[in-house]
């Protein structure tokens, strides 16, 4: 909460004088607490968001997870939970960061120096902290391929296949430090993945420059979205903090606070303004070509687009900017002005003209409504809306872009359409399609990071709060309260007509090819293997399971050995997945169907050990196992 602090002086005595803000969340609290003891109404029978027992969603919602470090899939409306996927975090349910095939995925692209790092650590990053969860696009909307998401505690950018729902790439992102605000490129297509890295840190962070922060730099990244692998960087003044990508596929735009470049609080918000930076990708392509870059972090080339620099125009904005959000019409680039009640509002279609000189940076902006306090982040709804979050007056409030620009320009009219108050401190908020070109208009989320007594006490640790609105009409209408665990920053809603999942793996799947080109050169079935390899001190357990058996019901190494199990699950039926666990070696693996899944330990306990399938798949399911036998050495 420090970054707030300012408020603490200001913005907050306002806002308790207004009688908006906690007043208002407080007193609508109080007002709730009283229905908790039973006479609050049930949920109206045929509630706007209501999904029947059996119905399905219309949208998938994928959450980030915050400081847990996965990725959720909500069923929207109903607010549903359906599936975590483990990304950053590990996963005692699924084995991520345990079996072969996650950690091969955790470990593939980390940089040498971090591999050095956490070699006697397990090996991978333990922690993670997604914010930013977003699908890739083909001409403007989502095209059901990927959703990328941040890691802002360890500087990593994660891509989840949609068809498995599981991740198939991580990479570390040298040079940058903690990536925060990430969006793929709309157009023509993913693209690019543009990164933030948040903090400002020496190029190279090597130790050769140290307490001298007028040395540090902050460092945008575009990242090649199919091959997973940075294409280049770009150094800016300032802090990086949030970004979005245009409609036309010429721009990005980013969010700097802390243009005074300082490391307390104090020095970071000290000055009244700071910026928006535009980045020209066409530039910054042919920089790249013509050789205008320092190599850094391996094979990064590196740009200059610091203050005057033909690759980036800095537009001045009130002190300490935060969300950034291109408008589904193409025209406008929303940045919201956190420690400024405004939201200023880039017009693209000047951005040629800037760039040419032609205007002065604070000419590209074409309006600048005042809000309310605490604007973080903006979302629309296809008819010309937007509904900006206001963390501090605990409220959502829904503007008419174009009036907003008639304003600017002098006219006597005024933008707010409707303040909604939320359950409390709103940062993101997300609207149905609301990130692109085919915005609906049906639903917006609020994502509010204090539920305080909406629910009842877990202890001292409280759940998010996470509201639904109904924005299909002229008004909105709060219609569900939702609470979700530490801490979702921000979401997406994508129709489901277009994302499309897989019943059962395919047998060729890449993400186990590495296992069966192994049962190849043991010479075992790749499919209905029941084998024990012995390679050295090296033993390989095949295995494949059919509801309710393992094809092993037992098999035997010597205490020492470095034992691999591999389980094919030869089940294809929908929804049958088996587990692997094995009992007090801390081994365990979700195998779906037609899945093949392996995990490596050394078997340093002799005796008898059982393996169990841990995922409920038959009447017989606990009698699913086997004993692994460990002679003494
Ligand atoms: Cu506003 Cu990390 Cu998107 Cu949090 S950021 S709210
Ligand atoms: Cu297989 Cu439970």
């Amino acid at each position: 909460m420090s970054e707030y602090k300012k408020e603490e002086d200001g913005f907050s005595r306002r806002a308790l004088l207004s009688g908006t803000a906690m007043v208002a969340g407080v007193g609508a609290a109080a007002g709730a607490g009283m229905f908790a003891g039973g006479t609050m109404p049930a949920r109206a029978a045929g509630a706007a968001n209501e999904v029947g027992p059996g119905d399905l969603d219309d949208y998938y919602g994928f959450w980030s997870g915050g400081q847990s470090g996965e990725v959720r899939i909500i069923g929207m409306p109903s607010m549903r939970e359906l599936m975590r996927i483990p990304v950053f975090n590990r996963c005692s349910a699924t084995g991520w960061g345990q079996t072969n095939e996650s950690r091969k995925i955790l470990t593939d692209n980390m940089l040498p120096h971090e591999t050095e790092f956490w070699a006697d650590k397990g090996g991978i990053p333990l922690n993670g902290d997604t914010h930013h969860p977003h699908m890739s696009f083909t001409d403007g909307t989502y095209d059901g391929r990927y959703i990328f998401v941040n890691d802002k505690a360890n500087t990593r950018v994660a891509r989840i296949r949609c068809d498995i729902m599981k991740v198939d790439k991580i990479i570390s992102v040298p040079n940058a430090a903690d990536i925060h605000g990430l969006r793929p490129q709309k157009y023509p297509r993913t693209g690019y993945i543009f990164a933030n890295g948040e903090h400002r840190v020496p190029l190279p962070n090597d130790g050769s420059v140290l307490d001298d922060p007028s040395k540090y730099v902050a460092i945008f990244s575009a990242i090649d979205g199919d091959e997973m692998k940075v294409a280049w960087q770009v150094i800016v003044d300032g802090n990086l903090d949030n970004v979005d990508a245009d409609y036309q596929g010429k721009y990005a735009v980013a969010s700097c606070y802390n243009s005074e470049e300082g490391v307390t609080l104090a020095e970071m918000t000290s000055s009244e303004q700071d910026w928006a930076v535009v980045f020209d990708i066409e530039a910054i392509e042919q920089g790249v070509k013509d050789g205008d870059i320092k190599i850094y972090g391996g094979d990064v080339p590196v740009l200059d687009g610091r203050k005057g620099s033909k690759y980036t125009r800095y537009i001045p904005i009130s002190n300490s900017p935060h969300g950034v959000n291109a408008s589904p019409d193409g025209n406008y680039m929303m940045i919201n002005g956190k420690l400024s009640p405004t939201v200023s509002v880039i017009d693209m279609r000047r951005l040629p003209d800037l760039f040419a000189d032609k205007i002065q940076p604070r000419d590209a902006i074409a309006a600048e409504p005042e809000l309310g306090l605490g604007p973080l982040h903006t979302a629309f709804d296809g008819r010309g809306n937007a509904y900006t979050t206001l963390f501090l007056d605990s409220q959502i409030c829904k503007w008419d872009i174009g009036k907003a620009v008639a304003a600017y320009g002098g006219a006597d009219v005024d933008p707010i359409v409707q303040k909604l108050d939320v359950h409390y401190q709103p940062g993101h908020n997300h609207t149905s399609m609301g990130e692109t070109k085919a915005a609906d208009g049906k639903w917006l989320v609020s994502l509010n990071k204090f539920s305080k007594d909406r629910y009842i006490n877990v202890g001292p640790l409280k759940p998010e709060n996470e509201q639904l609105i109904d924005i299909s009409g002229d008004e909105m209408k709060l219609v569900h309260d939702g609470p979700t665990f530490a801490e979702p920053h921000d979401c997406i809603l994508v129709h489901r007509s277009l994302v499309n999942p897989s019943q059962v793996y395919d047998r060729s799947d890449s993400t186990f090819a590495h296992v069966l080109e192994q049962a190849d050169k043991d010479g075992v079935d790749r499919d209905y293997p029941a084998d024990v390899i012995r390679d050295g001190n090296k033993v390989r357990v095949y295995m494949h399971s059919i509801a309710p058996v393992f094809s092993l019901e037992k098999f035997t190494v010597k205490q020492g050995d470095e034992v691999t199990v591999i389980v094919s699950n030869m089940d294809d039926v929908d929804d049958l997945t088996h587990g692997f666990t094995l009992s007090n070696y801390g081994a365990c693996m979700e195998i779906g169907p037609q899945q093949t899944a392996s995990v490596t330990f050394t078997a340093d306990m002799p005796g008898v050990h059982w393996f169990y399938c841990q995922w409920f798949c038959h009447a017989l399911h606990m009698e699913m196992r086997g004993r692994m036998i460990v002679e003494p050495s």
